[in-house]
């Protein structure tokens, strides 16, 4: 972790000890405005950070904080931190890490109610003994218990946006020995699945000792879990297991394909192997007579997954396919779907400026949406009803579309586009007036608050918005968050339908805290002619690289370039919002 962002949890963990042993308010808030510039950052603080004119010089950064980044420059730890770590409970602590539970309740739970563990909280929720705090209603306390379950249900696995840059690193470290044949990532990483079990690694090496030895000594390496002859375990000292298997080059193809599962596509594989009198395993494909005889005899295919599944007359699937839903059937009819890829994407449709919570100003977005090679992109900021993100109310948005306006004019080669992320509130009416969505040239309308509420109610929700003639795309349509926070669930089905007779796009939005639409219901969505609109959501501009997980994930959906708006030229996507805006005249 850079020391930028080692410090940004600092501070950010300060401000929540602080809140939760009564603080006042201004060096809470000290401490979260400086956590949040220090991840707006691009340049390093470690080489300034015995220099308090220097930092202070930094927007954002005064002299309290100052003096702790030379603390922990010079100590590698912080005095008040430790300090205020000694006055809370470690249970205490641990309920802070309680998705949707902030500092406030945690201390009301504590101070007034006497909880210092989640096993106690648990415990109280459930026989009811705890009903008269102050704000903590029957209502809250049941959401906690349930944020409580659905954190532990989501269990241990990784989201994919932490393993796959941890995996990347692996693999490049382990590519760069030169005994070193092939290497990649296989397992439920390589498919783009939304969680991580553990990263499987393989590789094929003339020096297998020497690879082991190197894959054991990497710093980040804080465990040897096993030490085999043709497999290793480690774990890193962020909690997750990499498996490294080590194979013959001549053979690569056959473990590639079987380590990169899933099981279930295995077993179909298996026997479609087992059907033409073959016999495939991790070791290739064979004659049936062959397959006892490995060792002497030459494989049908076994170096390339491409030729094994050639000799078993399909079409390459790709890796995100490869779930036993379908793909080997469609495979062998060859109408596998058209792989989507990044050079299909040409704009983007759902990002943030500083006019609400992002940290790009809307010439900054425009040239960072240049640079990736986009046509367009549209400024999409928060509405009135997000106060945390510095929603726009109508005049400031009237003002801020007109800049947009005004700013596009100047620019040749790239289109902004002047738009909205409106808040779709819980009725499923919007935080601004028709009259004022008509104005725009796009329209993003999310659902922020109220995520809780009942699945009927989600439905009815969702698809009054999508009826709204002047919405084009209804953002992260469930606002769940992976592995932290459940969302809407509504009845898919009902929303993809009103999506798809409306001519509203669904968004698959890339941050792989959401990658919400999910893989099964975008497939639902294109099969029933949705369009889908693949969005980072950027906030800043390192969140353009974020499109990669949205990738995966769409094609895990067996989306299509055909059916994602974001793959349509300039006139096209023209005339695409243009038709949303002609249905009323
Ligand atoms: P994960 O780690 O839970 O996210 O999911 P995977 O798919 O990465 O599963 P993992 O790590 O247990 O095994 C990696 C791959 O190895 C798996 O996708 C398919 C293959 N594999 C492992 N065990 C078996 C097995 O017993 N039978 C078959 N056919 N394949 C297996
Ligand atoms: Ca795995
Ligand atoms: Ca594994
Ligand atoms: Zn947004």
């Amino acid at each position: 972790m850079s020391f930028n962002a080692q410090l940004a949890d600092l501070f950010e963990r300060m401000a929540k000890l602080l809140e939760v042993t009564g603080a006042n308010a201004f060096r809470v808030n000290a401490y979260q405005r400086g956590a949040r510039r220090l991840r707006e950052l691009s340049e390093e603080l470690e080489p300034i950070a015995d220099d308090p004119k220097q930092l202070t010089a930094t927007e954002g950064i005064g002299k309290g904080l100052a003096e702790k980044i030379a603390e922990f420059h010079r100590t590698g730890r912080v005095e008040e931190l430790e300090a205020l770590r000694a006055a809370v409970p470690d249970g205490v602590a641990a309920m802070m890490d309680i998705p949707g539970v902030g500092p406030k309740t945690v201390a009301t739970l504590w101070k007034q109610g006497g909880i210092t563990s989640i096993d106690q909280l648990k415990q109280t929720i459930a026989d009811g003994s705890l009903e008269d705090l102050p704000r903590l209603g029957k209502k809250t306390l049941e959401k906690i218990g349930k944020s409580i379950a659905y954190a532990e249900s989501a269990g241990q696995r990784a989201r994919l946006g932490d393993a796959l840059p941890l995996a990347v690193r692996i693999v490049e470290e382990l590519a760069a020995l030169n005994c070193t044949k092939r290497v990649d990532y296989a397992g439920s990483l390589r498919r783009g699945c939304e969680t991580i079990g553990d990263i499987d690694i393989l590789a094929a090496c003339e020096d297998p000792q020497a690879l082991a030895k190197h894959f054991t000594g990497m710093s980040l390496v804080d465990e040897v879990l096993l030490s085999g002859k043709t497999k290793t375990s480690i774990r890193t000292d962020t909690g997750m297991q990499v498996d490294l298997r080590i194979v013959r080059e001549d053979r690569y193809g056959a473990a590639l394909m079987y380590f990169t599962g899933s099981k279930e596509h295995n077993v179909v594989m298996r026997q479609r192997a087992i059907d033409r009198d073959l016999r495939l395993n991790e070791y290739g494909l064979w004659k049936a007579e062959d397959a006892e005889r490995m060792d002497e005899a030459k494989p049908v295919a076994a170096d390339t997954e491409k030729v094994i599944y050639r000799k078993l007359g399909l079409s390459h699937i790709g890796p995100e396919l490869r779930e036993d839903r379908g793909e080997v059937a469609a495979a062998a009819d060859d109408e596998l779907p058209e792989p989507l890829t990044i050079d299909h994407i040409q704009c983007e449709l759902h990002a943030h400026t500083t006019t609400s919570d992002g940290s790009l100003s809307i010439e900054e977005l425009a040239a960072e949406a240049k640079r990736r090679g986009f046509h367009t992109v549209a400024v999409t900021d928060h509405s009135a009803g997000q106060v945390q993100a510095n929603g726009l109310d109508a005049q400031r948005l009237k003002r801020h579309a007109a800049r947009i306006r005004q700013i596009n004019g100047k620019l040749d080669d790239i289109t902004v586009l002047a738009g909205t992320e409106v808040d779709i509130l819980a009725d499923g009416s919007l935080d601004y007036e028709d009259d004022l969505l008509a104005e725009l040239d796009v329209v993003v309308a999310s659902p922020h608050s109220a995520l809780s509420q009942n699945s009927a109610k989600a439905t009815e929700r969702l698809v009054r918005a999508i009826e709204n003639p002047y919405v084009h795309i209804i953002g992260h349509p469930t606002g769940r968050l992976i592995g932290r926070r459940e969302g809407l669930s509504p009845d898919m089905g009902a929303v993809i339908a009103a999506a798809a007779e409306h001519g509203a796009a669904l968004e698959l939005n890339a941050n792989p805290w959401r990658l919400d639409l999910r893989d099964l219901h975008l497939r639902a969505a294109v099969e029933a002619g949705c369009m889908i609109a693949i969005n980072t959501d950027a906030h800043g501009p390192a969140d353009f690289d974020l499109l990669g997980y949205g990738l995966l994930t769409a094609r895990r959906g067996w989306v299509e370039p055909k059916h994602v708006v974001n793959c349509l030229s300039t006139k096209a996507l023209a005339k695409w919002l243009q038709s949303k805006r002609q249905g009323d005249q």
